[in-house]
């Protein structure tokens, strides 16, 4: 048989069509996902629900975060010229003790964490059994925890301490498996075409003066920013803040939201990216459709379960910011049973940490951290992917309800040492199956009747076991919601 000849010119189109595939997608085998020729044209505010809920799934099933607060108002630490700034946020010292511009980038230049060591962070993140953190890249200050190419008011150009701190997380935690996220300023005191027009009263909005530049400040400085921290950093989350200046508009919010998503489709973005925030509840207003995957109450838990996503940022003592003053700190039981509270009310919980100027995150942070670690190895399956009930997220003030994901499989959970016997009102066993207290290997007694509903009996040598470091237990318990 005759041998096939190829035609040169079709050789040429081969190749050239090569070329082009590989131009077009080299960009992704670097994981960096950098933007299809197309993707611009994709209305990322109009988003079906099932690819949102698909980009929300790892969100949803992880729960439980790391928020952590840091930047150049940890060197001065709450005290300036010796004396303690009024205010709880030791983050917000250049707005309280209204220090000019000037004066506050000295602090800048003593910005030398040498203690900070990334793979610690990320180890004490893990054993705490948070999935994912969320670091400030830049906080009202305006200072860049990263080396950006847009500004040098950042570590590697302005401070003594020269290197990219963002750089070192995102890879620590990418060691150890945590999804890296960056909240994000909107605010920007020290710009001039953002807040630094109203120095040193940077914050005091009622009457201060909209900058006429915002929108370049915005276009110019903060885009070109978050392409940097996006294309660098790979962040599955950007946190948005400081979304309340009258400079800042809906219009502007939903543009943002479009442009960041079209930089990274599947990343997912809080909703203080527009304006429709009600205060520190922290969940949209109804009056428009506002940009924003999860609502975000701040220092506080919703009263009762949403329909929509949102996460419960707080801190443990009472600044985000590191103060050296102040050891208001929140016990390790209230940590937990918030915790529990937001995941029966099917919330995330973003729990804060201010490191010092040295790089260490403080002591009684890390303890608290270790506590609830140890209250997750053993009671974690009634935290992460779970859902909330279809009725009841608790009974009385000291129990209550999650559910595993798409499954019958129910936890129930006593925020205090429990009686000789629990009754439960809302749930029905399978016939013959075992009802377990996780951490304790025995199957407890229970009996089941329509009029009284469920009891569980707690044996008095697993009552004796309760002590100050139990926090709850959780009854693991195959059935139905009745
Ligand atoms: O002003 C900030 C504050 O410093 C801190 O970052 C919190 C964290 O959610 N948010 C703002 C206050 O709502």
């Amino acid at each position: 048989m005759a041998k096939k000849t190829i035609d040169p010119k079709l050789n040429t189109w081969y190749f050239l069509i090569v070329i082009i595939f590989l131009i077009n997608y080299s960009g992704s085998a670097q994981g960096k996902k950098l933007v299809k020729p197309n993707q611009n044209t994709i209305n990322y505010l109009n988003e079906s629900s099932e690819s949102f809920n698909q980009r929300m799934k790892w969100w949803r099933d992880d729960r439980f975060g790391m928020f952590i607060h840091w930047g150049v108002y940890a060197v001065p630490a709450g005290i300036y010229n010796n004396k303690e700034v009024k205010g709880n946020n030791g983050e917000w010292i250049m707005n309280n003790a209204q220090i000019p511009i000037k004066e506050y980038e000295k602090f800048a230049r003593q910005f030398n964490p040498t203690k900070f060591d990334a793979d610690t962070w990320a180890k004490i993140v893990k054993d705490a059994g948070m999935k994912y953190v969320v670091i400030t890249s830049k906080h009202h200050d305006g200072f860049g925890l990263w080396d950006s190419k847009v500004s040098n008011y950042d570590v590697v150009d302005f401070a003594p301490y020269g290197k990219d701190i963002l750089k070192a997380l995102s890879k620590a935690c990418k060691k150890q498996g945590i999804k890296f996220g960056l909240y994000y300023s909107i605010i920007d005191w020290h710009h001039p075409d953002a807040q630094a027009i109203n120095a040193p009263n940077y914050n005091n909005w009622k009457d201060q003066k909209t900058n006429p530049n915002f929108a370049s400040y915005l276009e110019n400085y903060m885009k070109p920013q978050l392409k940097e921290l996006i294309v660098n950093y790979d962040p599955e989350i950007i946190w948005f803040d400081g979304e309340w200046v009258p400079d800042f508009t809906h219009a502007q919010g939903q543009e943002l939201y479009q442009y960041v998503r079209s930089l990274k489709p599947s990343i997912l973005i809080n909703n203080r990216v527009d304006k429709g925030r009600s205060g520190m509840q922290g969940m949209n207003k109804e009056d428009k459709k506002y940009v924003g995957d999860f609502g975000t109450p701040e220092q506080e838990i919703l009263e009762t379960t949403s329909t929509t996503d949102w996460e419960s940022c707080m801190t443990m003592n009472d600044t985000w910011g590191y103060k050296k003053n102040d050891h208001h700190w929140k016990s390790s039981n209230v940590l937990i049973h918030n915790l529990i509270d937001v995941t029966a009310k099917g919330g995330n919980y973003l729990l804060n940490v201010g490191p010092t100027a040295e790089g260490l995150i403080p002591q009684p942070s890390i303890n608290r951290l270790k506590q609830i670690g140890k209250w997750l190895k053993i009671n974690g399956e009634a935290i992460y992917a779970t859902e909330k009930l279809q009725n009841n997220y608790k009974q009385g003030d000291s129990i209550r309800f999650t559910k595993e994901k798409g499954k019958s499989v129910y936890f129930v959970i006593t925020l205090n040492k429990p009686g000789k016997k629990i009754i439960l009102k809302n749930l029905k066993p399978k016939t013959n199956s075992e009802i377990m207290l996780l951490g304790y290997d025995n199957p407890l007694e229970w009996n089941f009747n329509e009029k009284e509903g469920l009891k569980i009996n707690i044996p008095l040598e697993l009552l004796d076991t309760w002590n100050n470091e139990s926090y709850a237990w959780t009854f693991k318990i195959n059935g139905s919601e009745i």
